[in-house]
């Protein structure tokens, strides 16, 4: 199997995430960036997230591919290379490239190895005719593109899931930025953004009635246990998400029962009585707000399709 890999591009060390870690324990207000979520179990969790009834975003924006694909594909055109930023859900890629006319190839980009890896031998034996060729990076910051044996006549940049929302607006624009540079000129980018709605929806999208997403959220304590060396008591810790509606965003926290001492990396960390880690913001946007932000970006919003709900919203927009 031809599996090699683009190695010249930057991807972060173990080293690296100690010092992460250490430096949002360490701050003011105590926070964990939400990527550490995603090992096994936590992957695992996530998914079971995506069954339950009250988290429909992941419902929605399948019921919006499997409505509007067929215009997607119709807007790309035939021949074009798919560039994933995050090598996510494997149904919704393959979705993608079921519609598509003649994929020239396929690039999953991301930081995690087995998972990409893995996820790419599967698409390579059943997309014979698509070029899959996976990238290590860190892709928030510009990387190196492989070659393909057919000449993709256009660059698509995928970004399905809302993951936009895990970063603040700024942050947002600065990826929005390397999507277009990545998808060069004549490219495309079709991304998933869910909207600002009724808090009652989101509060309930974010503390499920069975504790799933409570589980998801103290999972990433069990991993700073196995992984960096942590004591984390899990009893000592509860899960919240709020909704704060000024700024369109949802909070995941993780509140200290007690005041008490971890280690984690070698460091002592202290916690006070109901203090609180941030592990997560998901941003909603508006259509607006969300059409504002990418046009700053340098892209050109093109088409627009929302459930009847207006719940989520996928985008379909053009490098200017
Ligand atoms: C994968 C970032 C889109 O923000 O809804 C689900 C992750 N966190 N439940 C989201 C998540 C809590 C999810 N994203």
């Amino acid at each position: 199997m031809t599996m090699s890999t683009i190695s010249n591009n930057k991807v972060p060390e173990t080293s690296d995430a100690c010092v992460e870690i250490l430096l949002g324990l360490t701050a003011r207000q105590k926070h964990i960036s939400p990527k550490y979520f995603y090992d096994e179990r936590g992957s695992h969790l996530f998914d079971q997230i995506c069954q339950l009834p009250e988290y429909y975003l992941t419902r929605t924006e399948l019921r919006l591919m499997d409505s509007h694909f067929d215009e997607v594909a119709d807007l790309v055109g035939p021949r074009a290379s798919v560039i994933e930023f995050e090598a996510g859900s494997n149904i919704k890629i393959r979705k993608l490239l079921d519609h598509l006319a003649e994929p020239a190839a396929y690039v999953p980009v991301d930081i995690s190895g087995d998972y990409l890896l893995k996820q790419a031998a599967a698409l390579t034996r059943d997309y014979p005719n698509v070029h899959v060729q996976p990238v290590f990076a860190d892709f928030t910051q510009p990387f190196d593109l492989p070659q393909h044996p057919v000449m993709p006549e256009r660059n698509l940049v995928f970004f399905p899931g809302s993951t936009i929302g895990n970063f603040a607006p700024g942050e947002a624009v600065e990826l929005l930025k390397v999507m277009r540079l990545e998808a060069r000129p004549g490219g495309a980018l079709l991304i998933g953004v869910d909207l600002r709605k009724n808090p009652g929806v989101l509060h309930a999208a974010y503390n499920d009635s069975r504790g799933v997403t409570a589980e998801f959220n103290l999972n990433v304590l069990r991993r700073l246990n196995t992984e960096f060396d942590g004591n984390f008591d899990l009893a000592n810790f509860s899960h919240l998400a709020i909704y704060d509606e000024s700024r369109g965003r949802i909070e995941m926290r993780l509140i200290s029962q007690k005041a008490q001492r971890v280690i984690v990396a070698g460091q002592e960390i202290s916690l006070a009585a109901n203090e609180f880690i941030i592990t997560e913001y998901s941003y909603k946007y508006s259509l607006d707000g969300f059409g504002a932000l990418a046009r700053s970006a340098g892209w050109k919003p093109e088409r627009i399709w929302v459930d009847e709900n207006n719940f989520f919203s996928m985008h379909y927009l053009t490098v200017c």
